[in-house]
């Protein structure tokens, strides 16, 4: 708990075994719950997190082979707290400074802030064509939905309880980055602002290919904004892929039984 609020922390996680116990090394013990969403890890991810003694989901839908979304989804729905902070699990996210975080939260007034990593505080090395990519969304969302953010790929956030439902979320994929941040700063009664973070070098090796989701994200975006046609949402949205009524949501460390529940919905 921390001035009064308690506090879930949720991370999307896929194959980050080697990176967990330090990640988790430097969550502040305020922190009343951590919630660690893993996504078809090859590794022993789920172990690991389990031994931590956190509270364990694996959430195996994916749209092309990501889960990221769905991850944020179910934790987001699992959480029990007042605030409700979603950060990667791959160590470059500084959950070590979520006091000053919240204290600009709660000072604010705000029901949801973004961490933005733009421009860099220190020497992390981060790939020009990532810094490239967060600048060229920053401004087509700036011209297509006049909001003026600073980092539309951030993935810290931390989200006021009470709104939870309000954010609307579909995607299932790395799209809901963008949505989550475009959802919140549109909606009439959630205030929304940027608080600037330093950011850490990540742990590992990247998996990540920037030019194709990047691409996704500035489709996305556009169509997001002009909802071309419901086939073409469609293509895009969660609900689409028939892959993620196939898949099953397996909630472990809960009671310390195991459950196996049909993914077809967001519910936990
Ligand atoms: N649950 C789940 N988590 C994922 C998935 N893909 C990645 N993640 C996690 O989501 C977070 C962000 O993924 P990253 O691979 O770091 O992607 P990125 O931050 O865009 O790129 P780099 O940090 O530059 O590699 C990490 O904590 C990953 O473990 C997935 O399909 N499902
Ligand atoms: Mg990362």
């Amino acid at each position: 708990m921390y001035r009064a609020k308690t506090i879930s922390l949720c991370m999307p996680c896929r194959n980050e075994s080697k990176h967990l116990e330090d990640v988790i090394k430097r969550v502040p013990s305020f922190v009343d719950e951590i919630i660690v969403v893993s996504n078809k890890s090859t590794d022993d991810t789920v172990q690991i997190a389990e031994n931590l003694g956190v509270r364990v989901y694996e959430d195996n839908r994916t749209i092309g082979k990501i889960g990221y979304g769905f991850a944020h989804m179910t934790g987001i729905h699992a959480a029990k707290c007042d605030i409700i902070v979603g950060a990667d699990s791959d160590g470059t996210y500084p959950v070590e400074q979520l006091d000053v975080i919240i204290d600009n939260m709660i000072d604010n007034n705000l029901q949801f802030l973004s961490c933005n990593r733009h421009p860099m505080l220190n020497e992390t090395n981060i790939p020009f064509m990532l810094r490239f990519g967060v600048w060229s969304l920053n401004m087509e969302v700036r011209l297509l939905y006049w909001h003026k953010m600073q980092d539309m790929l951030s993935g810290m956030w931390l989200i006021d309880s009470s709104i939870k439902d309000k954010l609307n979320l579909r995607m299932g994929d790395w799209n809901l980055s963008p949505e989550i941040k475009i959802n919140a700063a549109r909606h009439p009664e959630i205030n929304f602002a940027e608080y600037h973070i330093e950011q850490h070098q990540r742990l590992g090796e990247t998996h990540q290919n920037y030019w194709v989701t990047g691409l996704r994200h500035m489709w996305w975006i556009f169509i997001n904004r002009f909802r071309i046609t419901p086939k073409a949402r469609r293509i895009f949205s969660a609900e689409s892929k028939a892959e993620c009524l196939k898949n099953t949501l397996r909630i472990i460390s809960e009671n310390e039984s195991v459950n196996y529940i049909r993914s077809n919905s967001q519910s936990v």
